[in-house]
């Protein structure tokens, strides 16, 4: 079990590599995979007695990568989601846990400020202004570091190492430079930009160095995987053709680094599982009558953020009430907006307006008996998600920039009755793959208005064709699929490494 560690820093665990397994105490394991992500998949929770314990945290990721990690006696290595606190790595459900400590000064520069201040919003098309702050980068540097050599002193000789996400760019270049042996994946859940955004980025050649120093660079779309070969051509002079590109090494010889689309998907079984219980089935009967038993319920699941175009949607749903196209008494909205990122301002400032919204749209509009729009800024257990997504007719995904979008996959896979419609925004990654679903583009108000009418008025036939198609994507593509196809390029490229060496 885990606990906190005394003093601060572990042991260097680098050194005692090739001793004989008896030798290696617990703490000093090595694996052959090794996932490096922000957040290690538990969280501390307390219990009523006061006990603390970790929990597997919800996730596809999560999911995806148990049974793999389970396999090849993995390791993860991730902050533990608290400021200040030292944990020894530890066990959980057979995977070997590496907890990289981060201050409260760390979290404030590293995670919120360059991840969640810069990064984001810079990929996302720049829908709301990225700041540029050096002492943020500087920390970003110093986190991305610290990741690193966590995941060079657990990872095995010759292992894989899979990195996650655009908090650990840096994280593949540093850990090639400490660990030559090491096959490096890194995946991009988030959109990679055209170049044009991309250089404003001041760091905008540590970044793409960082990233090269993994040999497959996976990103949700076709599109980000170009834009990404374009920034790399432009900034370094580097050759790429097709998804190859290659880089120049310090001895003069080159290597080759694949940069591709590897599109996410869900854990659909266990979606289709929850569908078809029948408490869920019940518990979605209860919402719809809890809300006044609407003709037409619609839907927006969203983390609260600025890139999942909720205002855009509350705009069109309120002038089709005030064009009088639709009315409270028929139709209601419920939107799940679920906390996220509290401590960044544009997050507590897009909070304000979507409230502000809500409440003229309401007031304008509710009857005693009828709401407009029922907004839950809270977060619900995936069993609630499931009899939400069954209880209504139109899904609403209407992001302005999103790598995929789980949602609209989740809703896709809980519709075992073939029912319902998914109105999907060209701007999603997921659009590529669900080319059934209605597509709109969010920044047009009015085509959005055609689009929420379109499938509020939907012939059941009609609904049940689209339905069918989406679901054989999302059948077809789980996230097993996913995570597969990935370790494969790896193995390939660990393959192709070793036919080099001969
Ligand atoms: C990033 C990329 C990419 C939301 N509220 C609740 C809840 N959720 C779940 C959803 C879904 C997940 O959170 C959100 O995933 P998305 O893909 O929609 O969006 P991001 O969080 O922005 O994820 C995105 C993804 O990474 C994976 O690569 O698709 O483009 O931005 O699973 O259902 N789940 C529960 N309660 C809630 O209140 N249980």
């Amino acid at each position: 079990m885990p606990k906190a560690a005394e003093p601060a820093e572990p042991a260097p665990r680098g050194q005692s590599r090739g001793s004989a397994p008896e030798q290696v105490s617990e703490a000093d394991r090595r694996a052959d995979l090794v996932v490096v992500a922000n957040r290690l998949p538990v969280d501390k929770v307390m219990e009523p007695d006061g006990d603390t314990e970790w929990r597997r945290s919800p996730g596809g990721l999560v999911t995806a990568l148990e049974p793999v990690m389970r396999r090849a006696d993995g390791a993860w290595v991730g902050w533990p989601g608290q400021p200040d606190i030292e944990v020894e790595p530890f066990e959980f459900e057979g995977t070997h846990l590496v907890p990289v400590s981060l201050s409260a000064d760390e979290i404030e520069n590293y995670y919120e400020g360059m991840s969640n201040d810069t990064f984001w919003p810079l990929y996302h098309d720049v829908i709301s202004p990225p700041r540029y702050r050096r002492v943020w980068w500087d920390a970003y540097v110093r986190v991305n570091r610290r990741f690193a050599e966590a995941a060079a002193s657990v990872a095995a000789e010759g292992a894989t190492v899979w990195v996650q996400d655009y908090q650990l760019q840096l994280v593949p270049a540093m850990l090639r430079e400490a660990r030559p042996d090491l096959t490096i994946g890194y995946f991009h859940h988030i959109p990679f930009p055209a170049y044009g955004l991309y250089s404003q980025l001041p760091w905008r050649r540590q970044v793409l160095e960082g990233l090269l120093g993994a040999d497959v660079i996976g990103f949700q779309r076709v599109a980000d995987a170009g834009n990404f070969a374009r920034a790399v051509r432009r900034q370094l002079r580097y050759q790429t053709k097709a998804t190859g590109i290659t880089v120049p090494q310090a001895d003069g010889t080159t290597r080759n680094a694949l940069a591709k689309a590897f599109p996410i998907s869900i854990d659909t079984s266990s979606y289709i599982e929850l569908a078809e219980r029948p408490d869920i089935v019940a518990r979605a009967a209860e919402i719809r009558e809890s809300l006044g038993n609407p003709k037409k319920i619609l839907l927006g699941v969203d983390r609260l953020d600025y890139t999942k175009g909720i205002r855009h949607r509350l705009k069109a749903f309120g002038e089709l009430l005030e064009d009088g196209r639709l009315n409270v008494e028929d139709v209601t909205l419920v939107q799940v907006a679920s906390p996220s990122r509290e401590r960044v301002d544009a997050y507590m400032q897009l909070r304000d307006e979507i409230e502000l919204t809500v409440g003229r749209i309401n007031g304008d509009h509710d009857t005693m008996g009828h709401t407009a729009i029922r907004y839950l800024h809270q977060a619900y257990p995936r069993e609630e998600m499931v009899a939400l997504f069954r209880a209504a007719d139109v899904m609403l995904v209407t992001a302005l920039r999103d790598g995929m979008n789980l949602v609209a996959k989740e809703y896709v896979a809980t519709r075992t009755d073939n029912r319902g419609v998914l109105v999907l925004s060209e701007f999603a990654g997921a659009a590529d793959e669900l080319p059934s679903a209605i597509r709109i583009n969010p920044h047009d108000i009015g085509g959005m208005k055609e689009a929420i009418m379109r499938a509020i008025e939907m012939p059941a036939a009609e609904q049940g064709r689209r339905m069918r198609a989406l679901r054989k994507k999302v059948l077809e593509n789980d996230v097993d699929r996913w995570s597969r196809s990935f370790l494969d390029a790896l193995d390939e490229a660990r393959r192709a490494k070793k036919r080099g060496r001969a």
